[in-house]
């Protein structure tokens, strides 16, 4: 990968207009990023904002630089950072070069004012400008300390700001230029472009040029890129939108005693989660931990099931009681016994008698004309990179639900190879793969070819898919497609998840098996409930 220093380099050099955006902090880095820019400015005022002190040298300069640190661990962009007057003279800035570029900090813009300086639309007439020989030396310093030749030092010339027009702002930048500076940032507090537009002129590119735009914002872009400017530098919009967004929703959270006008208009927790890289942390837990931690799950327990007559009346087949308690419960006791704490319980008939605690559950609004597979799409909101999708009229041993989770494949679904299974009442379908069982362990890259409601013809089958599968990241974005093209045709609702998985293997895509030898049920009929009592025995 190209270094952030030569990142910045380029950028700074392009011969197209460019644009960075102010960051702050970690996670404001991060949202730069993710907007697309290819670079951030660390803007000492917002730095100082997000530390709740005033842009005049409050925080220290190793303040700031560790704050850096974060922004540069979560970003993989360049950060030029706002580095005020160098927090002293030319030592002081040798050694924030030296600091700077330990930690992969791209460049630093520094300003010809005195320390401690104040913001520029401070009091700007009054701010007392440095000298031109003094701030020249503190150029050439840090150029001269710098390790990495891409590493970028931006002089910036606040004569405009100061009122000292535009002659002594030009006859500065020239001598910035021929201290060694990497570029000109040329600050203006008008409203109107005017003072930059005809500084670029006679500016004439000898150097790139920078403009921080905040005063002046209105201005076409275009009239900067017909102006030969290099970059536009947002200078403080990341926490201006934030403080507003706080200021509303704190004042509403406080007035109203409650977050629920607020909730669905703020970030959710998720989103920050994914911010700060969650998912990279469960991959690494799984690969040095050897732990499958994160792995969620969905039950489909929307049918009534109406072969089970009364027992139905007044609940889904999936809470009836087996063995002293609902079948529901009983499955979510066994996935939480391993682990698996995130169960999201897709309920359609009678859903308000669904009493098992602990789960998410995701109403099929369509269960008395829809499908399993219309079932599953009520959930994809709770779909995981990692998750467990089951039937919930199944009763199963524990060890299929653990070995299931040692399985490679991106989409791994349990088949029964005994066919003569007397516990199988229903009609399961019968599942053809690459390979028969041959009962050894573990018996690795088996391959689903079909899944049939009935025995096609006269081929064996492998064995019968038992209601359970288990789905990866990219199994996660197979069935993600495969329902999004299955939804536009006419029988949506009367497809199953067997189609679902057919679909995905004439996609391309591969499903694995994982073979087991009895040791479940699934509950069926009236005749079932005491076979799936003795089972829970
Ligand atoms: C900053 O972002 O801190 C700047 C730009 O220095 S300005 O606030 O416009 O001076
Ligand atoms: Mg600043």
């Amino acid at each position: 990968m190209t270094s952030k220093c030569k990142q910045l380099r380029a950028l700074i050099e392009s011969n197209t207009l460019e644009f960075i955006l102010e960051a702050h902090n970690g996670i404001s880095a991060t949202i730069v990023e993710q907007a697309g820019f290819k670079a951030i400015w660390g803007s000492g005022f917002a730095m100082s904002a997000q530390f709740g002190v005033r842009d005049s040298n409050e925080a220290s300069w190793t303040q700031v630089v560790d704050m850096l640190e974060f922004m540069s661990d979560a970003t993989s962009i360049p950060i030029l950072l706002d580095g005020d007057t160098g927090y002293g003279n030319f030592n002081n800035m040798r050694r924030l070069v030296s600091k700077l570029e330990q930690r992969e900090i791209a460049g630093v813009c520094i300003e010809d004012k005195q320390f401690p300086k104040i913001n520029s639309f401070i009091d700007s007439n009054k701010q007392p400008l440095a000298d031109i020989d003094e701030f020249s030396g503190k150029i050439k310093a840090g150029k001269d300390c710098q390790a990495d030749d891409d590493f970028c030092i931006i002089a910036r010339v606040e004569a405009l700001i100061a009122g000292w027009g535009l002659k002594e702002a030009l006859d500065r930048a020239e001598a910035y230029r021929m201290a060694g500076a990497d570029g000109i940032l040329i600050h203006s507090k008008s409203h109107r472009p005017d003072e930059i537009l005809e500084f670029a002129k006679e500016w004439s590119n000898r150097l790139p040029l920078a403009i921080v735009p905040t005063k002046y914002y209105s201005t076409p872009t275009n009239a900067f890129r017909k102006a030969n400017i290099s970059l536009v530098i947002w200078a403080n919009h990341m926490i201006r939108s934030s403080t507003k967004e706080m200021i509303k929703n704190s004042k509403k959270i406080y007035k109203s005693e409650s977050v629920a006008d607020i909730e669905e208009k703020i970030s959710t927790v998720d989103k920050i989660f994914n911010l700060q890289g969650v998912d990279e942390l469960s991959e690494a837990q799984e690969r040095y931990l050897g732990e499958k931690i994160d792995v969620s799950a969905i039950v489909l327990a929307a049918t009534r099931g109406s072969e089970l007559h009364e027992l139905t009346q007044d609940k889904p087949k999936a809470m009836i009681n087996i063995g002293g308690e609902a079948l529901l419960a009983r499955t979510v006791k066994q996935f939480k016994k391993i682990g698996i704490n995130k169960l999201a319980v897709v309920a359609g008939y009678k859903a308000e008698s669904i009493n098992v605690s602990g789960i998410d559950i995701k109403i099929n609004k369509d269960y008395e004309t829809g499908n399993e597979l219309m079932s599953l799409s009520y959930a994809e909101e709770c779909f995981d990179n990692d998750m467990v999708i089951t039937y919930g009229d199944l009763l199963f041993r524990e060890h299929i639900l653990r070995d299931l989770l040692e399985v490679n494949g991106e989409i791994v679904i349990i088949v029964d190879s005994a066919l003569d299974n007397p516990n199988m009442t229903g009609s399961p379908d019968v599942a053809y793969c690459s390979q028969n069982d041959d009962r050894s362990p573990f018996m690795q890259n088996i391959t689903l070819k079909k899944l049939s409601s009935k025995i096609e013809g006269d081929i064996e089958p492998s064995g019968h898919w038992i209601g359970m599968m288990r789905v990866r990241k990219d199994g996660r974005r197979w069935i993600e497609t495969a329902i999004n093209e299955l939804k536009t045709s006419s029988n949506f609702k009367e497809l199953t998840i067997p189609d679902l998985l057919n679909h995905i293997i004439e996609n391309g895509n591969t499903v694995n098996v994982h073979y087991i030898n009895g040791h479940w049920l699934d509950v069926n009929s009236i005749n079932d409930i005491d076979a799936a009592g003795d089972f829970t025995q």
